[in-house]
């Protein structure tokens, strides 16, 4: 099994701490991004949607999309499960997932990929270029605002996004939060307490190095 993935690319990071958490050796392949080796016919062979991350299975089938992978993994390994274990767990889980990817990791994206000058024609990633829409990146920055704020209010009730231990759904938001401060300047609010009390913790994981 092997992962395709770019060292820069939070998609990717997103799965390379999932397998960090698990412990799971898994060779990594790396795409450069910077040289557009994905559009590139030997990888659309691997992934046709032209993205990082892409998991590669030894029969030579491949499963792409980040949160598809992650739980794929979760499922095939799981002694670690970062995903619940009860029907209600994995519901809950899921959903918290789902809402740092919508409300918090999508937001940041759109933010970054609409204002980036080295991303001019490729405002949505895979195969087909997109014009960048400079006015979405204001609205980003709003979404990204209640991102952080409809977070903190969660955490002041829970240590964890899904509830009282780690899962997937911190991971989400972590790779979100790391990512929002470093591409599209917004770290936590000085006032979100409980997100800064939730970051620390998580950020001191050793998979947080992925
Ligand atoms: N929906 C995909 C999105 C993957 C994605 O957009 N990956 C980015 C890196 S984070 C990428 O491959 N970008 C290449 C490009 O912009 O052409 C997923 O969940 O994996």
């Amino acid at each position: 099994m092997k992962l395709h993935h770019a060292s820069g690319s939070p998609n990717s990071r997103r799965v390379r701490m999932l397998i960090a958490e698990k412990g799971l050796d898994i060779a990594l392949v790396a795409v450069d991004l910077s040289t557009r080796e994905q559009l590139s016919d030997a990888y659309r062979a691997i992934n046709p949607r032209a993205v990082v991350p892409a998991l590669e299975l030894d029969d030579g089938s491949v499963i792409a999309e980040a949160p598809v992978i992650m739980r794929y993994l979760d499922d095939a390994y799981s002694d670690v499960p970062l995903f619940g274990t009860t029907p209600e767990e994995k519901a809950v889980t899921a959903m918290w997932e789902r809402r740092a990817e919508l409300e918090g990791f999508a937001a940041v994206m759109q933010g970054v990929r609409n204002a980036a000058a080295g991303l001019k024609g490729r405002a949505i990633s895979g195969p087909h270029g997109y014009e960048q829409i400079p006015d979405l990146v204001e609205r980003s920055r709003q979404r990204v605002a209640n991102f952080y704020s409809d977070l903190d209010a969660r955490l002041k009730s829970v240590d964890f996004v899904a509830g009282d231990r780690f899962s997937a759904a911190d991971i989400t938001a972590l790779v979100t939060v790391d990512f929002a401060t470093r591409a599209f300047n917004m770290p936590v609010p000085e006032d979100a307490n409980a997100v800064r009390r939730w970051y620390t913790a998580v950020s001191a994981r050793g998979s947080a190095g992925a």
